[in-house]
């Protein structure tokens, strides 16, 4: 099923004309209202008639997060106040947030992109659609909500939180489809294990699971415990918020993102330099249609690769790999390029560990030092000393084996690793401090 036939299936050349149309329109307007972009393209020699083929967005200097910081709170926005109908803001780790207005018609287009994903997700009208993403400030919430509606779906609009209410709700509403973040879904699945509550006794068809990086042993791991198919939906609150990108439940392989509303580049994160599809890097977004605040060749920080590739559910909009972390939050530990989601996917292969982890880095004198905490299974737990030792022994040795990097391995008891409503946070940093 697709939502939107005619969008959906353009052909290329139909895609990339409508592409330079409203790129045009886009600078045009960036450059008439927002006086950072006046002075960015004046800096680079650029004024909007010089924007002939979509090889001159190339020209123009990217946008990063730390210029939406400088202009706080409205300084981007390119539509006056009394065209803003929604306001949404994102928290950073450090700092003001980042805030991200709407006019009725970025609410539009928004809703329909989520829609397209639900569609694309497998739900459709007459799903229930148990939203646990958090209302709110966050994009999830909301953006979720107003795609469901938009689809003519039954939404509940749970948020994060009181996860005993939401599988009390979802076993009498009947809930069809999940929307929560990856890591809550496997919480949901523990407090409902404790409470005797069996998934396959559950409506639940579909998860739409997004908002922070998630494997494909994850994926499994899901999919398992909740009895449905898992599918991952991607976006940004800089950009729009969810679904921004998601993968069709007809190959779960790769996230389609709508290029009629935005156009993707890869580059690489350290020179700039744009890649050819197919190679991974950066991910960087130009926004060809928002009203609120259009951004120009915003670098999302998320690794990926475009996959130009036809796809079997006839989408003709291209596919980005499923996010593989992000270039900032990448760790770097005694010269070796970690990311988070390798170390979860070497975990999630070993037998007796649980899907609850945290990675500890610190410094020890001049060298890095990476602590893997992780849940073992009750059973583990109470096994001998010896099992657990050859088990932390395992993990260290598959942890070196696959990334290079050594690591001290921290087994601990079930339930021990903070549990999140919505983003878990797998890394604590203490170099930083
Ligand atoms: O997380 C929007 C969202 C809500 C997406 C619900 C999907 C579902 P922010 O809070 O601004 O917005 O965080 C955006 O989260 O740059 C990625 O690093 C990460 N992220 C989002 N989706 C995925 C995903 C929302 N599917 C940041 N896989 C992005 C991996 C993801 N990372």
């Amino acid at each position: 099923m697709i939502w939107n036939d005619e969008f959906e299936t353009l052909p290329r050349e139909a895609i990339e004309s409508l592409q330079l149309k409203r790129l045009q329109q886009v600078v045009e307007r960036v450059y008439a209202t927002v006086p950072f972009y006046r002075n960015s393209l004046d800096d680079a020699g650029i004024t909007p008639d010089m924007i002939r083929s979509l090889d001159d967005l190339q020209r123009i200097p990217f946008t990063l997060k730390q210029d939406m910081r400088d202009s706080y709170p409205y300084g981007l926005f390119a539509a006056p106040l009394e065209q803003i109908v929604r306001i949404h803001a994102s928290s950073g780790t450090t700092g003001k947030p980042t805030v991200v207005g709407y006019t009725r018609r970025d609410i539009e287009n928004w809703s329909e992109m989520m829609a397209r994903c639900f569609i694309a997700a497998g739900a459709n009208k007459g799903d229930v659609i148990h939203n646990a993403y958090g209302y709110g400030l966050f994009t999830g919430g909301l953006g979720a909500h107003y795609g469901a509606e938009k689809v003519g779906a039954s939404v509940i609009p749970m948020s994060g939180g009181n996860t005993r209410k939401q599988l009390m709700i979802m076993q009498d509403f009947g809930s069809t489809v999940l929307t929560c973040t990856p890591s809550y879904s496997l919480f949901l699945a523990e407090v409902a294990a404790e409470e005797g509550i069996d998934f396959k006794n559950l409506k639940l068809r579909v998860g739409i699971f997004g908002a922070e990086p998630w494997s494909e042993t994850m994926r499994q791991e899901i999919e398992a415990k909740l009895n449905l198919k898992a599918i991952d939906i991607y976006g940004l609150s800089e950009i729009m918020g969810p679904g921004v990108g998601v993968e069709c439940i007809e190959a779960q392989n790769g996230l389609h993102l709508w290029e009629d509303h935005f156009i993707p580049e890869i580059i690489n994160p350290d020179t700039g330099e744009v890649l050819p599809h197919g190679e991974k890097g950066e991910l960087v977004i130009t926004t060809i249609t928002k009203e609120g605040i259009p951004l120009l060749r915003y670098r999302t920080r998320d690794i990926t690769r475009i996959l130009p590739e036809p796809c079997i559910c006839g989408r003709t909009h291209v596919r980005i790999e499923r996010l593989s972390g992000r270039s900032d939050d990448m760790l770097i530990i005694r010269g070796v390029n970690v990311f988070p989601s390798q170390i979860e996917s070497v975990l999630f292969n070993i037998e007796g560990v649980e899907p609850h982890y945290q990675l500890i880095v610190d410094r020890d004198g001049t060298l890095d030092t990476l602590e893997v905490q992780v849940e073992v299974n009750e059973q583990t737990f109470s096994d001998e000393i010896k099992v657990l030792q050859n088990l932390s022994q395992q993990i260290r040795h598959s942890i070196k084996e696959m990334l290079g990097v050594t690591c001290q391995v921290r087994l601990v008891e079930p339930k021990t690793i903070a549990r999140s409503e919505g983003k878990a946070q797998r890394v604590i940093d203490r170099r930083k401090s």
